[in-house]
C-alpha cells in the first residue's frame, strides 16, 4: 500500500496543439488525468496536474499565416478557445497554461546548457530539405514521403504512423512539400543535435526499472523497448523558424528548439507558470521545483522521503517522445528531475466509419458537444466507459446513445431516482431507520476495494465499470427487496433497503466524482452533502465528503426534492447528431478501389436489385474459409504479397492481394481469412493468383487509409461461407470473373458483414469487422 501521506501525485496530460479545435479523441487525455487527478485529491494525495496549449512551431506557423494573424494572435486566440471547452468539460487542471511564455524558454534553456555543458549536445552541418517555392527550410512535419523503412507512402517528416519509425526529413523517399507539394531541394544548414546514444545505456536502465514499477501501459513498453533495441540516432532539436524558443548559443540566432524539445518540458514551466501567477495574485504560492527538481527546491515537502510519482496520459503516437526522448533530455543534465513513473498510453477513438477531420467536418469537437444539449458528463461517461485502452475504439452515435440510455440511465440513474423519489414520496423524505446488510455490503465493499486498486493505476475504464456494477448490484437489491410491497406488508424490510440503498448511493457518488463531477454533487446534494474536489487555487472544503469516508453508514439524515438529471437520447435526435456531425462524403477507401479499378476496367453492368444479389451470390460466388500459411512480398509489385494458403482441399492455394501498404506480413500469417474460391486466376506482376482476400476499409485517426482482413478463427480451412438462410451445399458456379464477383455489394454495416441486409456466416456464426465497421468488403 502507497504511503498517501509521503506520495504526491504529479500529473500531467499531452499538451493539445493550439491550433486545432480538439475533438473527442483529443479530449480523452485530459479528461483521463482529469480522472485521476480528482481521484488522488479525494484520496488524500498532494496532487498537482497541469497540462497547456502547446503552441510553438511550423504548424503555428502557417496557420497563422493562413488566418492572417501573428503566431501570437493566434494562440491567443485559440488558447481561449482550448480553455473554454475543457472548462465546459469541467477539467479540474491545477494549472492549464502554454509553452509561448518566459517561463518555457527559461527552463527550457537552462536544460539545454546543462545538456550542453555535459556534451550531450553535437553540432552538425546537414542537408536539409528547402522548398523553393515557399522558400523556406521544411521542419520535419512539412514534408510528406514514402517511409524508407515499410515503404508507407503517407509518411511524415518526423515519423512513419505505420511503422512508428522516427525520422528525419531527408530520409523519405520522393519527399513533397507539405505546404504546396513541389519537391524540396536539399541545401546545407548547421544544426543542433542530442546526443541520444551517449545517454541510453542511463535510458535503458532506467526503463527497465520504470516501466516495471510503475506499470507502464503495454503499447509503452513493447515501442519503448523496440526503440532501444534498435539504437537510438542523434536527434536534431534546433530548426529555421521564427516562433520558437530560442538557441543561446552563437550562430543559431536565426533557429529556434525544435517544439518537440521544448514542449515536454512545457509541463514542468506550466507548473511555474502557476507558481509565478500565484504569487503576482498575492495569493498562497509555492515552489515548481518541489514538484520537478526536488533538489534544488527552495521549499521543501514537509514529510521526510516525499516520493514523486509522474503519472503522464498521452496518446499512443507520442509514446517515444515520453518515454525515450524526454528523459534522456532530463537524465543528460545530471539534474534530478522528476521523471515518468506511470505511463498511461491510449489507443485512439475514431469516429463512426472512420476518422474525425476537422476539414471535411465529420466529428464532434469540443466546441459540437457544449452545444449538443447533453450534459458534460453525459460526454464524459460515454467516453471514460469506453476508453481505448487496448485497442482503438470507434464513437459510433448508436452506441453513444445505447450506454447513454442503458448504462447511465438506466443502470445508475434508476438507482438514484428510484431510491430517493421512494424516500420522499413513502417516508416523507426522511431516510428510515435501519441496519446495515452485511450480505450487501459484502458484495459493494469488494467491489470498491477493487475500483480503487484499479483507480491507484489510473486503469480508468476498469474503475467505472465497477463501480457500475455496484449500482448494479444496488438495483437488485432494490428489486429484491419489492419495497413498494413491503412497506404495506413488512415494513421492516422495506425501511432497511431504502436505509441501506441511501448510503450505497452516498458511496457512488464518492466514486463517480471523479468520472461525473456536476452530476455527483448535485445528487450528493440531495442527500445533504458535498464531494470533496479542489485544485491548487482553490482548495476544497475539508468537511466534504472523501474517498476514506466510503462504506461509513453514518451521517444521513434525509432527502431534499429531486429531479432527473440525464433524461434519455432518442432516435431522432441521435439520427439528426448523426446527419448533423456526418461531414462531406469521404471519399471511396482504398483497398475497395484498387480492386474496383482493376476488375471494372469494362463497361460498367446495371447494378443489380437486393433480391438479384442474393441470389446471384447464392448461385454463383463461392466464398470460403483459408489459413495464410505463408507471406511474402512480390519482388515486382511494391504494393502485393503473395500468400500461400491452406484452403481445405490438400493444395496449396496463392492468392496475391494489395495489401503491402497497410499491413505487415506477420498481421496475415496465421489468419483465418474469408476467400473468393472461385474467382478466375489472374496474372499479376509476373505471378498467378487463384482467387482473393475479403477486407474492408476503414480510417484512423490520422486520416490514413487501413485494411482489415476479414477474420473467421473460429472456422476450419475449407469451410464454406454462406448467406443466412441459404444451403450450404449448393452447387456454385465453376469459375466467375471480376466483374460478375463485384457486381454483389458485401458491406460492412455497424461490424457486421452482410449483402444486401443478409448476414455472412461461417459455421452458422456471423462474420464481424472491428475496425472497418461501416465499409465496402472487395
Ligand atoms: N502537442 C502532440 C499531439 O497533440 C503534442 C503533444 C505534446 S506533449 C508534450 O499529438
Ligand atoms: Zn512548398
Amino acid at each position: 500500500m502507497k504511503n498517501i501521506k509521503t506520495t504526491k501525485r504529479l500529473i500531467t496530460s499531452a499538451l493539445p496543439y493550439v491550433n486545432n479545435i480538439p475533438h473527442l479523441g483529443n479530449l480523452i487525455q485530459m479528461l483521463s488525468a482529469d480522472v485521476f487527478a480528482r481521484f488522488c485529491r479525494s484520496r488524500g494525495y498532494e496532487t498537482m496536474y497541469v497540462c497547456g496549449t502547446d503552441e510553438y512551431g511550423t504548424a503555428t506557423e502557417t496557420k497563422a499565416l493562413q488566418d492572417k494573424k501573428t503566431p501570437r494572435e493566434l494562440c491567443d486566440y485559440y488558447y481561449e478557445i482550448h480553455k473554454d471547452i475543457y472548462n465546459w468539460f469541467n477539467i479540474a487542471f491545477d494549472k492549464f497554461g502554454r509553452t509561448s511564455n518566459e517561463e518555457c524558454t527559461e527552463i527550457t534553456q537552462s536544460i539545454f546548457n546543462d545538456l550542453d555543458k555535459n556534451g550531450f549536445i553535437k553540432e552538425h552541418t546537414s542537408q536539409q530539405l528547402f522548398c523553393p517555392k515557399c522558400n523556406m527550410f521544411l521542419a520535419d512535419r512539412y514534408v510528406d514521403g514514402t517511409c524508407p523503412k515499410c515503404g508507407a507512402d503517407d509518411a511524415r517528416g518526423d515519423q512513419c504512423d505505420t511503422c512508428g519509425t522516427l525520422l528525419d526529413p531527408t530520409q523519405l523517399i520522393a519527399p513533397r512539400c507539405h505546404t504546396c507539394g513541389s519537391t524540396p531541394e536539399v541545401r546545407e544548414t548547421k544544426h543542433l543535435y542530442i546526443d541520444l546514444p551517449s545517454i541510453a545505456p542511463k535510458l535503458e536502465e532506467w526503463m527497465k526499472e520504470t516501466s516495471e514499477k510503475g506499470k507502464w501501459a503495454a503499447n509503452a513498453i513493447q515501442m519503448t523497448k523496440a526503440w532501444i533495441r534498435d539504437g537510438l540516432n542523434e536527434r536534431a532539436i534546433t530548426r529555421d523558424l521564427k516562433w520558437g524558443i530560442p538557441v543561446p548559443k552563437a550562430g543559431y540566432e536565426n533557429k529556434v528548439f525544435y517544439v518537440w524539445f521544448n514542449a515536454p518540458i512545457g509541463y514542468m514551466s506550466i507548473t511555474k507558470q502557476l507558481e509565478d501567477e500565484l504569487k503576482s495574485s498575492g495569493k498562497k504560492s509555492f515552489d515548481w521545483k518541489k514538484w520537478w527538481l526536488p533538489s534544488e527546491a527552495e521549499e521543501k515537502f514537509s514529510e521526510k522521503d516525499a516520493n514523486i510519482e509522474l503519472f503522464q496520459f498521452i496518446g499512443k503516437d507520442n509514446i517515444p517522445f515520453h518515454t525515450v526522448v524526454f528523459p534522456c533530455s532530463e537524465i543528460g543534465t545530471g539534474k534530478d528531475y522528476t521523471k515518468l513513473y506511470h505511463m498511461s498510453s491510449t489507443e485512439f477513438l475514431n469516429y463512426e466509419s472512420g476518422k474525425f477531420s476537422k476539414s471535411k467536418g465529420t466529428g464532434v469537437f469540443g466546441s459540437d458537444a457544449k452545444e449538443s444539449g447533453i450534459p458534460s458528463d453525459g460526454w464524459r461517461f460515454y467516453i471514460y466507459y469506453n476508453r481505448p485502452e487496448n485497442q482503438d475504439y470507434q464513437f459510433t452515435w448508436k452506441d453513444f446513445q445505447e450506454k447513454y440510455n442503458k448504462e447511465l440511465i438506466g443502470n445508475l440513474g434508476n438507482l438514484v431516482n428510484r431510491t430517493l423519489l421512494f424516500i420522499n414520496k413513502n417516508y416523507g423524505g426522511k431516510i428510515p431507520e435501519g441496519k446495515k446488510d452485511e450480505a450487501l455490503w459484502a458484495q459493494i465493499e469488494e467491489k470498491e476495494k477493487k475500483a480503487t486498486e484499479l483507480l491507484e493505476w489510473a486503469e480508468i475504464k476498469d474503475a467505472l465499470h465497477t463501480i457500475m456494477e455496484i449500482s448494479d448490484i444496488a438495483n437488485k437489491a432494490f428489486q429484491a427487496a419489492e419495497p413498494w410491497k413491503t412497506i404495506k406488508t413488512d415494513k421492516a424490510v422495506s425501511d432497511n433497503i431504502l436505509y441501506n440503498l441511501a448510503y450505497v448511493i452516498k458511496d457512488l457518488m464518492i466514486l463517480l466524482e471523479p468520472y461525473l463531477p456536476t452530476y455527483t454533487q448535485i445528487v450528493a446534494g440531495y442527500l445533504g452533502k458535498k464531494i470533496y474536489s479542489s485544485t491548487f487555487a482553490e482548495p476544497g472544503d475539508e468537511t466534504a465528503l472523501k474517498w476514506e469516508d466510503l462504506g461509513k453508514l453514518e451521517g444521513l439524515d434525509s432527502i431534499s426534492e429531486t429531479s432527473v438529471y440525464f433524461t434519455p437520447l432518442d432516435n431522432k435526435s441521435v439520427d439528426a447528431f448523426r446527419a448533423k456531425f456526418a461531414g462531406k462524403q469521404d471519399e471511396k477507401p482504398a483497398a475497395k478501389k484498387e480492386n474496383k479499378k482493376k476488375a471494372k476496367k469494362e463497361e460498367p453492368k446495371p447494378a443489380l436489385s437486393a433480391e438479384e444479389q442474393i441470389e446471384f451470390f447464392n448461385k454463383n460466388i463461392e466464398l470460403r474459409v483459408a489459413k495464410i500459411i505463408d507471406v511474402k512480398p512480390n519482388p515486382e509489385g511494391e504494393k502485393l504479397y503473395i500468400e500461400t494458403l491452406d484452403d481445405g482441399s490438400g493444395t496449396p492455394r496463392t492468392i496475391q492481394s494489395g495489401l503491402r501498404m497497410y499491413l505487415k506480413e506477420s498481421d496475415l500469417l496465421g489468419k483465418n481469412v474469408v476467400i473468393a474460391a472461385n474467382l478466375a486466376p489472374r496474372k499479376m506482376r509476373g505471378v498467378e493468383s487463384y482467387g482473393m482476400l475479403l477486407a474492408g476499409d476503414y480510417k484512423d485517426k490520422d486520416g490514413k487509409d487501413c485494411v482489415e482482413v476479414l477474420d473467421v478463427s473460429w472456422a476450419e480451412p475449407g469451410t464454406k461461407v454462406v448467406l443466412e438462410g441459404a444451403d450450404e451445399n449448393a452447387a456454385k458456379k465453376a469459375e466467375i470473373t471480376g466483374d460478375e464477383f463485384f457486381s454483389v455489394a458485401i458491406n460492412a454495416v455497424n461490424g457486421s458483414v452482410e449483402i444486401a441486409g443478409k448476414k455472412l456466416l461461417a459455421l452458422g456464426k456471423e462474420i464481424k469487422t472491428v475496425n472497418a465497421v461501416n465499409s465496402e468488403i472487395g
